[in-house]
């Protein structure tokens, strides 16, 4: 009984260990939100709003994680990914529905 719990705890150590590993490896994360400009291959252009702690607002090509969200984000759809400092790709895409023509719903 013992020695099962003590391998548990060991293997969560080195889980932790790891997790904290591959975060130092990446940098600081951050949640980048901008506007696609352009759809490449194997790319996305951003025109991206201020990422404090990272680089201010501009627009510029970043890769991707997963190749397959490049088929279904298009041009000027609004987004928001997470990012790592000096690891210019984009994780975890989620496009962001807009509310340019119609306000969203409103509690009255
Ligand atoms: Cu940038």
């Amino acid at each position: 009984m013992k020695a099962t719990l003590l391998s548990l705890f060991l293997a969560m150590m080195c889980l932790f260990a790891s997790i904290g590993l591959a975060q130092q490896a990446k940098g600081k994360q951050h949640t980048l939100k901008g506007k696609v400009t352009e759809v490449s291959k194997d790319r996305l252009t951003v025109d991206h709003g201020d990422v404090p702690g990272f680089m201010g607002a501009m627009t510029m090509p970043y890769k991707v994680d997963k190749v397959d969200i490049l088929s279904k984000v298009k041009k000027n759809d609004q987004i928001e990914a997470t990012v790592y400092e000096n690891d210019y790709t984009l994780y975890d895409i989620k496009i962001v529905p807009q509310y340019v023509d119609s306000k969203p719903p409103s509690k009255k």
